[in-house]
């Protein structure tokens, strides 16, 4: 069995919010961490204070993805977490950009980061793959049909890679959480604070940090356990659309 000392860990998106605290979590658990994320000026300072690598990455340019795995020689844990949604908008009028950007992150981005991967994953003797899915991967709401449909695709890749894999010594995981209060909100309503800040209203949502706990502790089990998924909501939330908010 590895050493986890010496066991590496890459994390998309890690830039900000749930991937930045992955990153931190796991360098603080001991593994080296390689941080992808477009917005390089962010990824280093988070490289800086988890002593880990920052590399760009844009998971929607496949020319981008080859160019960050050739540069990471090993990798024993990848933590799919770079994702996006964009907009409330019904399906009867929403915009093929706004469908495009969610797939091309959320779903193609993520197959093919998992693809580039698996030779040297496997190759560690005990890889992980960490896929970031939502409750929305179970669940759907009115408006969110595009990217509700993204994380029902990214639970199918999942279930896919557990059913192809097998026998193989990489396992995998989802972590499915409700609402975590990061800078998704701001990127999905185009940085409008009043709509970005209104998911969290009068409830006491996750944060980043509960994310990567729970992230930590499924990659930190022996190497024969595997976690096949983590559905994890504030107390406050029972499902997408029933939140108690207090007045
Ligand atoms: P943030 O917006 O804080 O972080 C998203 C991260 O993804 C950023 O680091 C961003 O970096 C990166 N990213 C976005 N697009 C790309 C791209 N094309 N290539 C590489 N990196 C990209 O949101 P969260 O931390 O909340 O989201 C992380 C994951 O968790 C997502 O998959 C999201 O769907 C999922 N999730 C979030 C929930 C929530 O309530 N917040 C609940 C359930 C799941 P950069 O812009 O620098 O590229
Ligand atoms: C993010 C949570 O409720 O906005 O995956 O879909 S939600």
């Amino acid at each position: 069995m590895d050493n986890a000392r010496t066991r590496t860990a890459v994390v998309t998106g890690a830039s900000s919010g749930i991937g930045e605290a992955t990153a931190l979590r796991l360098a603080g658990e001991g593994f080296d961490v390689v941080l992808g994320a477009r917005r390089l000026d962010k990824l280093e300072e988070v490289a800086r204070r988890c002593g880990g690598r920052a590399l760009q990455l844009d998971v929607t340019d496949p020319a981008s993805i080859s160019e960050f795995t050739a540069a990471v020689e090993k990798a024993d844990v990848l933590v799919n977490n770079a994702g996006l949604a964009v907009g409330l908008t019904p399906l009867d009028s929403i915009p093929d950009e706004e469908l495009i950007v969610m797939w091309e992150t959320n779903v193609l981005g993520l197959a093919r980061v998992t693809r580039e991967f698996v030779p040297k994953l496997e190759s560690s003797g005990n890889g992980h793959i960490v896929n970031l899915g939502s409750t929305a991967a179970h669940e759907t709401y009115p408006g969110g049909g595009g990217y509700t449909a993204s994380k029902h695709a990214v639970r199918a890749i999942t279930q896919t890679l557990r059913l192809e894999l097998l026998g193989r010594p990489i396992r995998v995981t989802m972590v499915s959480p409700g609402l975590v209060e990061t800078e998704f909100s701001m990127v999905r309503f185009g940085g409008d604070r009043d709509r970005a800040t209104k998911p969290y209203e009068g409830i006491q949502p996750l944060v980043a940090e509960d994310i990567a706990d729970c992230i930590a502790w499924a990659v930190t089990r022996p190497p024969h356990v595997n976690i096949d998924e983590i559905i994890v909501r504030p107390r406050a939330q029972a499902t997408s659309t029933k939140v108690a908010r207090s007045s």
